[in-house]
Order: C-alpha cells, then structure tokens, then sequence
C-alpha cells in the first residue's frame, strides 16, 4: 500500500486544502508538522527547495505545489470525481485555485489574517494601512471567482471540486476577521455557498 506524507503545519491553509482531499479520498497519511516561523532544515529543504508547505512524499518521492498535489491525489485516489469532465469546466476550476494562488492569498492570509489573527495574538497591534491595503485586494479576487462561478450550491455548479478544496480555507480565517464584510459586499452567491459549505465534514475536521 502507498505510504503518503503530509509535510506541514495544520494551520496552513494550503495543508488544510491537501488534507481536505486526503480525507475526501478516504486516504490515510501521516502528517509531520513544520515550523513555518523559523528557518528550515535543511532535510525539509531537501524535499522542498522554496521551504514552502505543504510538500507530500508519496512512497519517499516529495512533491510539492499545492495545485500539483491535489491534482496527483484526484487521479490516484479519487478517480478524478473532484475535476469536472468538460474542459471549461477544468479550465474554471484552473482557472479559480490560480486566482487563489496569484491574488487572494497575500492580501488574505499574508496581510489581513496575520494582522488581525496573529499579530493581536502576540500582543503586537495590526498594521492598519496594510489591512486597509489589503481588503480592496481581496474584494476583487472574491468578485472576480464570483463573476465565473456558478456557486451552486458548489463553486462550479453540481459538484465539488478542487476549487472549492482551495478557496474554503481561505474564507475560515477571512471569516474571523472584520474585513470579510467588505470583501463581500458584493458576492451574494460566495456567501450563500460560504454558508452551506463551512461545516462541510472534511472541513471542520482540518480546523478542528
Ligand atoms: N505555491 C505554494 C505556496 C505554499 C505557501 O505559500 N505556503 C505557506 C503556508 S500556507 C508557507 O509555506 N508559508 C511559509 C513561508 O512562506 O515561509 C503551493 O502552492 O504549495
């Protein structure tokens, strides 16, 4: 039997994305935890050279890129029931985890989520102009996945698929903090879909 390992911290939304896959696909895995605030090591720089997680060893064999991960789990352990079948379909859904990955994670988690979740935690006080910065950023990536996706009741329509697996981790933390109000002002359907998908079972098992 393959042997999988999730390198990562369970904070991360990208592991959160590859362990929601893992669970969707009832595959069993260990995960090693990796402290994303210090340097690496040099034995995690050998499976991933950026130092980025999540990176999963399959049978020893790292790798590492979200997309590519849970695009690899799809084929080997889902039977591709998380990609749509028609190519517009996998071209939106491409298309959506590239928004994710290219314009909502820094303003999202790399600003908003650290300045409001982390830093407070800490006892520092959030950089205001930064979240100020940040929250229009987020607005247009949410309006832009929502302009092309259906969200009903699944961001592509009929059936989950990697795409959701991308975005949901995001919007738990976004979800914590004050500025999700205005980043969705305009996104009705993305938070009617928000709404039934945050306690999808896959998810709050990651979260919890
Ligand atoms: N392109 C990477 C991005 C992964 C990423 O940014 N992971 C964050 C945690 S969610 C990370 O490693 N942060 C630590 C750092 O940047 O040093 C992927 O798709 O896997």
């Amino acid at each position: 039997m393959t042997q999988f390992t999730l390198y990562g911290p369970a904070l991360s939304t990208y592991v959160r994305t590859v362990r929601m896959v893992l669970a969707e696909t009832n595959t069993p895995y260990d995960l090693k935890p990796v402290d994303i605030f210090s340097d690496r090591d040099p034995a995690y720089l050998a499976k991933n050279p950026f130092g980025k997680v999540p990176t999963l060893e399959i049978d020893g064999e790292a790798l590492y890129e979200t997309c590519a991960i849970v695009e690899y789990l799809d084929t080997v352990a889902g039977d591709r029931a998380f990609t749509p079948t028609d190519a517009m379909g996998q071209a939106r859904m491409r298309q959506i985890m590239a928004i994710v990955d290219s314009y909502l994670y820094a303003p999202a988690i790399g600003t908003i989520t650290i300045q409001r979740l982390i830093v407070p935690s800490q006892g520092g006080q959030p950089d205001e102009a930064a979240v100020a910065a940040a929250t229009p950023k987020v607005k247009t990536a949410l309006e832009a996945i929502e302009a092309i996706a259906p969200c009903s009741p699944y961001l592509l329509g009929e059936a989950i698929t990697l795409a959701d697996f991308y975005l949901l981790p995001i919007m738990v933390y976004l979800s914590k903090t004050p500025e999700l109000a205005a980043a969705t002002s305009q996104t009705p359907k993305l938070k009617d879909w928000w709404a039934s998908l945050s306690q999808r079972p896959s998810l709050l098992a990651v979260i919890a």
